[in-house]
């Protein structure tokens, strides 16, 4: 029962990490700033007929400039934790080599600022902005990729190891292999299938070596994969469609999973590549201990269920966001987080990522009704406080995203944030949702 203004009456455990997510690329801008090398996002947005109307990352939300403005807004609503990532260029400009100081500088201020608000940082190394120098070379083809970028994860360890209590490694490695391999309209913009599954490997193999290093330094932070999950449903009861979904389940879900968690690639995704696909010859002795190194926790990123055809294609079943991509199916958050607790649990879970776009504009009175986003919102967290409820060791949930940003292939034209941010004066403004957030936060429920 909901009472007058939608709220349910549904109590969170107490402590729980009310958060929001963003990415270094997607937000920061200051593109040339303090030494910051480019990255394959850089390239990719630079080359016409890449984004919606060739927009980049170049000045974003300006965030790398304005991080104190948001910083304070990040407190007005209440925020408990702040996912946000480091740009690896930022770090080490050719993706090798001595760390910029002054790139790491940035994140020490940023870190420093949320633990004055009593915000806990929460970092993920890598967002999808490779040093555009490591592509040359290969890129996540490359399986020196991955040692790279053990380096460069030992070199933010030490410089911002001891004060970002939760880091996470790669950001959606399925993004990369899907978009960025076979569709081809992320960074790098390849459309190879069968270099796209070895990239998933060299991506595997980064994270664990990643693990690592942070063990190695001696922290006690903990650390852990964030995984964009699916959940895939049959598009009906016939054992066609119920055997294809179980293999579609396979590509999206148990490719990224079973490496970490159980040591081993799903024996039906690698039958259905062959034996003779590049990922199959990329394993080498070892590589899937380094890869299932034990971790602290998951980061589950939820936004849309997936049907599935007795023939293997996917099938609509819900009214879809502004991105047509995302059907809007709350149940399907309690389905994921219930399902990988169950199989690969238990483990702790953060919800690092759940959200909608939505067609905002600044009304005259200059507030933004954003009432789509406050309903899903609201529905998505009933049914992980349902999860909770079945023993879901939930810790913590990020709205995407704190602010309005550059939305990859889309740019500015899809706005994702709890604020809104009007590009031409970069003036900051709270949507509906945010203020609906802040008594979210306030009261520990919705
Ligand atoms: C996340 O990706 C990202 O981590 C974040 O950076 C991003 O801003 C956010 O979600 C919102 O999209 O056009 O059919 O090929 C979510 C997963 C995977 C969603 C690729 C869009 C494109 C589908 N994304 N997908 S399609």
């Amino acid at each position: 029962h909901s009472d007058t203004d939608g709220r349910l009456g549904l109590r969170f455990p107490p402590d729980f990490g009310w958060g929001a997510a963003t990415s270094a690329y997607q937000v920061e801008g200051a593109a040339k700033d303090d030494g910051r090398g480019e990255s394959v996002w850089d390239t990719f947005s630079r080359t016409p007929g890449r984004t919606h109307g060739g927009d980049t990352g170049d000045v974003a939300a300006d965030h790398y400039h304005r991080y104190p403005t948001d910083l304070d807004l990040m407190r007005d609503i209440g925020l408990r934790s702040y996912r946000f990532s480091i740009a690896w260029p930022r770090v080490q400009p050719d993706g090798s080599g001595a760390p910029n100081q002054r790139g790491l500088d940035f994140y020490r201020r940023l870190v420093d600022g949320l633990h004055d608000r009593g915000i806990t940082p929460m970092a993920t190394l890598f967002h999808w902005d490779l040093p555009q120098a490591l592509q040359d070379t290969g890129g996540w083809e490359n399986r020196d990729t991955a040692y790279r970028f053990a380096d460069y994860a030992r070199a933010v360890f030490d410089a911002l190891g001891a004060q970002v209590p939760v880091w996470l490694t790669v950001n959606e490695p399925k993004t990369v292999v899907q978009n960025g391999y076979i569709i081809g309209h992320h960074a790098p913009g390849r459309q190879d299938p069968d270099a796209a599954y070895l990239v998933a490997h060299h991506l595997h193999l980064a994270h664990g070596l990643a693990v690592a290093q942070l063990r190695d330094t001696g922290s006690t932070s903990r650390i852990g994969p964030a995984l964009n999950l699916h959940p895939c449903y049959p598009a009906d009861d016939s054992p066609a469609s119920v055997a294809a979904a179980r293999l579609y389940d396979g590509y999206e879900n148990r490719l990224y999973l079973d490496p970490v968690f159980t040591g081993s690639y799903p024996a039906d995704v690698l039958a259905d590549l062959g034996p003779d696909s590049r990922l199959a010859r990329g394993i080498h002795d070892g590589d899937l201990e380094t890869i299932s190194a034990p971790v602290d926790l998951l980061a589950v990123q939820y936004y849309t269920p997936i049907y599935v055809t007795a023939t293997g294609g996917t099938e609509r079943r819900w009214p879809t966001s502004v991105a047509t991509w995302q059907q809007i199916f709350p149940e399907g958050m309690y389905d994921i987080l219930t399902r990988v607790t169950r199989d690969y649990g238990p483990v702790p879970i953060t919800v690092t990522e759940n959200g909608l776009p939505t067609p905002d504009a600044l009304a005259a009175d200059g507030t933004v009704d954003d009432a789509g986003r406050v309903a899903f919102l609201r529905d998505h967290l009933a049914a992980a406080h349902r999860a909770i409820a079945a023993g879901v060791p939930l810790e913590s949930y990020h709205v995407w995203s704190l602010l309005d940003n550059f939305e990859w292939e889309q740019g500015y034209d899809q706005r994702w944030g709890l604020i809104y941010v009007d590009y031409p004066t970069q003036r900051r403004v709270l949507k509906s949702s945010a203020h609906w957030y802040r008594r979210v936060i306030a009261d520990n429920a919705i």
